[in-house]
C-alpha cells in the first residue's frame, strides 16, 4: 500500500492516478478543479449564506452541540444546510455542482456514465463563532456499535457515492483513516469510536492522519471512511461539503441522504434554480450541448430513488 505521505499528496483533477488513489485510500485529494472566477463565485455566495445564518436568518442549519441529524435548534452553528436551496438564493452553488469539471471527477470516480448521476447533498462547513467543537470518529452510515460482520457488509455495500470537501479557505479540520473504508476497526479503533463523545486529541486514533487542505484543493472521499473533524473558532472555514450517487445504487443510500430532509427539492422553484444556472453554462461555453440539462437529470434521479423508499428512514447515527 502506497505510504500515508503519498496518499495525501494532490493530485489534478485530469490525473489517471485519481480512481486508483480514491480506491487504495478510500479518499483523493484534487486541486485544478475550480477556476479563479468560480472560486470568487463561490467565496461571495458562502459569505452571503454565513452571515444569513449566523444572523438566524436561515433555519437549515448545523448546529454546536449536535454531531450529526437531526441538528438541535441553536446559536452558534458548525454547516450551513442545503445550500442550493431556492430560498437561500445563491446560484453560485447549484452552478458549481452541475459544472462540468467536477461532474466529471465524481463520474470518473464513480465508474459511471453522466446520466447516472444522483443529485444528493450540498452544504457548507463554517467555523462555529464562540465555541471550538468536534465530531467522534465514525463512518457517515455506520453506527459506532455496529459488529465486525454489520460493518463488513455495509463497507462491502457503499461503492455507489461519492463526498468531497471543496476548502475555499485553507481547511485542517478533517482527519481519516487511510485504507478504513474497506476493513471493519481494529480493537483499537473501535474503542477510539465507540463513545458518543468526540476524541480530545483526534489523532489518539491508531492509523489516523490530518488532512489539510489548500484553498481552491478537493478530498473526495468514501463517506464510510472512518473520519471525525475538529473545527476551531479561531480561524475561518468555508467548505464545500458535498455527495453524489450513482443510481445502480437503488436505495442503498437512502438514509444517508434523505435523513437530512430533501422534500424542498420537489418544488418548481429548484427545478427553476437548474434551469437558469443550464442558461448560464450554454451561455458561457461554446459546444452549448455539452452538460444541457444535467441538474435536471440528477434530480430526477434523485426523486426517483425517493419515490421508491417507502416508510421511514430514520437517521444513520444515534
Ligand atoms: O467537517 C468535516 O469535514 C466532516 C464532517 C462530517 O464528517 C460529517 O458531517 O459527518
Ligand atoms: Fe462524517
Amino acid at each position: 500500500m502506497a505510504s500515508y505521505q503519498d496518499a495525501a499528496t494532490p493530485v489534478h483533477y485530469t490525473d489517471p492516478s485519481l480512481k486508483p488513489k480514491y480506491e487504495t485510500n478510500g479518499f483523493v485529494i484534487v486541486r485544478g478543479l475550480i477556476e479563479d472566477a468560480d472560486l470568487a463565485e463561490l467565496l461571495k455566495a458562502s459569505a452571503d449564506a454565513i452571515a444569513q445564518t449566523r444572523k438566524g436568518d436561515w433555519h437549515r442549519c448545523r448546529t454546536v452541540g449536535s454531531q450529526f441529524p437531526p441538528y438541535k435548534p441553536g446559536t452558534d452553528f458548525w454547516g450551513v444546510q442545503h445550500v442550493m436551496h431556492p430560498d437561500l438564493g445563491q446560484t453560485a452553488f447549484a452552478k458549481w455542482y452541475t459544472s462540468d469539471r467536477l461532474v466529471e471527477v465524481a463520474r470518473t470516480l464513480l465508474g459511471c456514465t453522466e446520466d447516472r448521476l444522483q443529485m444528493e447533498l450540498f452544504n457548507l462547513l463554517i467555523d462555529p463563532q464562540s465555541h471550538d467543537f468536534a465530531l467522534r470518529w465514525h463512518r457517515d452510515d455506520v453506527k459506532a456499535d455496529a459488529t465486525r460482520e454489520q460493518e463488513e457488509a455495509a463497507l462491502a455495500l457503499w461503492t455507489h457515492g461519492v463526498q468531497w470537501n471543496t476548502a475555499l479557505h485553507e481547511d485542517s479540520c478533517l482527519y481519516v483513516v487511510p485504507g478504513s473504508h474497506k476493513t471493519p476497526r481494529t480493537d483499537g479503533q473501535r474503542a477510539c469510536s465507540i463513545k458518543p463523545e468526540a476524541p480530545e486529541n483526534p489523532l489518539d486514533m491508531p492509523e489516523s492522519i490530518q488532512v489539510t487542505l489548500k484553498e481552491g484543493e478537493t478530498v473526495f472521499y468514501n463517506s464510510n471512511i472512518l473520519h471525525c473533524g475538529a473545527y476551531t473558532a479561531q480561524k475561518p472555514r468555508a467548505t464545500l461539503h458535498a455527495c453524489v450517487g450513482d443510481t445502480v445504487g437503488g436505495s442503498t443510500r437512502a438514509r444517508n441522504v434523505l435523513q437530512h430532509g430533501m422534500e424542498w427539492m420537489e418544488g418548481d422553484a429548484f427545478r427553476g434554480v437548474l434551469r437558469d444556472v443550464d442558461e448560464q453554462r450554454a451561455a458561457q461555453t461554446q459546444t452549448q450541448t455539452q452538460g444541457k440539462g444535467r441538474g435536471e437529470v440528477m434530480l430526477n434521479n434523485l426523486l426517483q430513488m425517493r419515490q421508491g423508499v417507502t416508510g421511514d428512514v430514520g437517521y444513520s447515527q444515534g
